[in-house]
């Protein structure tokens, strides 16, 4: 268990992420891969086309489409154990709340090149982006199933705006690319066992290479407005609640998700 959350905390307040090495134990770990790889064979199978020319994860990993629900709980149960919550909550004191989780891995494709954004990009024009980072953010927590190159970040960004080169190559203006190195990037190398805890908004990207299989947990501060963005099938069913050791992430989630509607 952690014994620095306020440490980590304040790290993660300067800089948008953290690293804990070997946090998991190797039977932790190879359980963990066991249900996750059933889901990706069988997401693989079903998303063939997808897979083979594009794709680098799939999302709704505790979703019911792959997995049956002992092997459901088995990941409710992980994601929501004591030692993910005390990170969790080191970040996030008050209420934390479920997102969905996504899986990453290596494009089948060779010519695709890892590339620098932040999440918020997706959703956002540039100035809905300059607001989004200085409102609350989503936390990412990268578990890898194997060792991998892991993640190239931009330490501060979570709170700050693009510097020029980061703009133009992260928007592609200019004539760049958004695969071109940053010179304010830092590569942080994962083994398994090691947990990155990130902001999806910093700038940052996946370093493509090595046999990567990576489970990042999404997890948000219930005082910004995400709990639209969660799909109903990657929570856990009623029937599940009583079979968890600790419900309260998902609970957080569903709640917010009731006083919605
Ligand atoms: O690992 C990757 O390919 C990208 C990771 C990423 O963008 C994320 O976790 O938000």
């Amino acid at each position: 268990m952690i014994d620095n959350p306020s440490q980590l905390k304040s790290h993660y307040d300067q800089q948008g992420y953290f690293v804990i090495r070997d946090y998991f134990t190797g039977a932790e770990i190879s359980s963990l891969r066991e249900v996750v790889l059933k889901f990706h064979q069988l997401w693989k199978k079903d998303n063939e086309t997808f897979y083979k020319e594009e794709a680098f994860n799939s999302s709704l990993i505790t979703g019911s489409e792959y997995l049956s629900f002992d092997d459901r709980v088995k990941l409710f149960n992980f994601i929501s154990s004591k030692k993910i919550m005390a990170v969790v909550e080191s970040v996030i004191p008050a209420k934390p709340s479920f997102m969905n989780t996504q899986l990453f891995f290596n494009p089948v494709n060779p010519q695709q090149k890892d590339f620098w954004h932040r999440d918020c990009q997706y959703d956002h024009e540039v100035e809905e982006q300059k607001k989004a980072i200085l409102e609350t953010q989503v936390v990412h927590l990268r578990v890898p199933l194997f060792d991998e190159l892991g993640l190239e970040l931009v330490p501060g960004t979570h709170k700050r705006w693009d510097n020029e080169e980061e703009y133009n190559v992260r928007q592609e203006k200019k004539g760049r690319l958004s695969s071109e190195n940053l010179s304010t990037g830092k590569a942080i190398k994962l083994a398994a066992g090691d947990l990155l805890v990130f902001s999806a908004d910093m700038i940052h990207r996946g370093l493509y290479g090595m046999d990567r299989l990576a489970l990042d947990i999404l997890v948000f501060d219930p005082a910004g407005d995400f709990a639209d963005y969660v799909d109903d099938d990657c929570l856990p069913e009623t029937s599940m609640l009583s079979q968890l050791d600790d419900p309260s992430l998902y609970m957080n989630t569903l709640h917010l998700k009731s006083i919605k509607r």
